[in-house]
């Protein structure tokens, strides 16, 4: 009773028409930093010749003042209807960096040098159902168990990478799996795999075995829920991707930040024709499951105080990292930033203090090996990769020699 907006009996999490209007308002607050724009159509939109149905909107997030290639995080979130957190999880992402550009440091550098796509509602159509409190996993298409609410085909059954390969996926109708008449038959995952191949270079062979480069670039997360997972590549088969090392090395850093539990998508059960078998599969791009918090209709007091303070420092992380995701996370991380004085005077010397620490892994699944830190390096605004110059900073202790050192430099200001 009294509620004016978001899911009935869910204020927390924003409607469909309400994330859209929410994303249109950043637009508008930050013009050069935000566009929000139309990727193609739902399946309802092209069955009624747009009378019904929806677009399908990607929000993307960069400074458009300063060019150049930037490296792109692309995520989906809500892919699965009923998975009512997930769409509310990326929009507050987006809120938080752009609301701290030129506050936060992390933000602006984010936003400068990267960009960051979110396709907030990968099923809009599917997830009007599931807003009414029905339990709606798949799209709304009705030429597959017509006239019931178990139609449709399950968009993460539907990519078409090895679609249908390895019982991964059902073949009947009504089955929440069902993974649809054709490989990418769904014009939702026709649209999603448009973009990633627009988006991201192709970096991976044909071959099952063709690694990516290890400096490859990008990364995909399709948000999920629920069980508190970090997932990567091959959910088809138990083999070790190509380069399923360094996935599993990124994987474990992003569970370290969210206190989930990192394992190969296939140790929670075989799936084929997936979205990050495909981005990963396809285009060689470091692709992840998310499986947030315990439950499809999450109540909003574990969102605001569980699901969403868990999980921004791990979209924050994978943002920090998508330049190089097969190298980056197997390097320190620099944390605890100070500076002896706050304010100085221009000219005046400060010391800058940091920890430099290897251990930011989660070991709930085997353990990350880690080295001694060899170095540190700071640089103001623009980083090395884009002109900037770095200065190099002492350990503060005299030597290199462990795997956590608090490092410092004098900046010349
Ligand atoms: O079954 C799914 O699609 C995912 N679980 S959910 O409850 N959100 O439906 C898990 C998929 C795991 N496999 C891959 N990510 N490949
Ligand atoms: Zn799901």
């Amino acid at each position: 009773p009294g509620q004016l907006a978001g899911i009935p009996g869910y204020p927390c999490y924003r409607t469909v028409e309400e994330t859209y209007a929410a994303a249109q308002a950043l637009v508008a607050a930050y013009p050069s930093l935000a566009t929000f724009t139309d990727v193609g159509d739902t399946w309802e939109k092209g069955e009624t010749g747009g009378a019904a149905g929806y677009d399908l909107m990607v929000l993307k997030l960069t400074n458009s003042a300063v060019e150049g290639d930037k490296p792109a995080l692309v995520a989906t979130s809500a892919i699965h209807a009923r998975e009512y957190t997930t769409a509310e999880l990326t929009t507050r992402f987006a809120e938080y960096l752009l609301s701290n550009y030129g506050v936060d440091a992390d933000a602006t550098w984010l936003l400068d040098y990267h960009e960051i796509h979110l396709m907030l509602h990968a099923n809009p159509d599917g997830r009007k159902q599931a807003e009414t409190g029905i339990s709606w996993r798949k799209n709304v298409n009705n030429n597959f168990c017509s006239n019931s609410d178990l139609r449709g085909i399950d968009l993460n059954r539907n990519f078409e990478y090895l679609w249908g390969c390895c019982g991964g996926s059902s073949g009947s109708s009504c089955s929440e799996t069902f993974r649809g008449p054709s490989a990418a038959s769904e014009p939702e995952t026709d649209a999603i795999q448009a973009y990633l191949r627009a988006t991201f270079p192709d970096q991976r062979g044909s071959g099952i075995n063709d690694p990516a480069p290890e400096d490859a670039t990008g990364i995909y997360l399709d948000i999920h829920s629920y069980s508190e997972l970090v997932l990567w590549p091959w959910g088809f088969d138990n083999i070790l991707a190509p380069n399923g090392q360094a996935l599993q090395t990124l994987g474990r850093r992003l569970a370290y930040s969210n206190g989930y539990f990192p394992e190969q998508a296939i140790g929670l059960y075989p799936t084929d024709g997936t979205t990050d078998d495909f981005a990963y599969g396809e285009l060689g791009v470091a692709a992840y499951t998310y499986e947030l918090g315990t439950a499809f209709f999450q109540s909003c007091s574990t969102f605001e105080n569980t699901v969403l303070p868990d999980n921004l420092p791990s979209l924050l992380y994978a943002a920090k990292t998508v330049r190089t995701p097969y190298l980056t996370p197997s390097g320190p991380e620099a944390v605890e930033l100070s500076l002896d004085n706050a304010g100085v005077p221009a000219g005046e010397p400060v010391t800058l203090m940091a920890r430099v620490d290897d251990s930011f892994f989660s070991n709930s699944n085997g353990t990350e090996p880690t080295q001694d830190v060899a170095a540190a390096e700071y640089y103001i605004d623009t980083p090395p990769w884009a002109g900037g110059a770095p200065v190099g900073m002492a350990a503060s202790d005299g030597a290199f020699d462990a795997t956590s050192e608090m490092v410092e430099a004098v900046v010349d200001t």
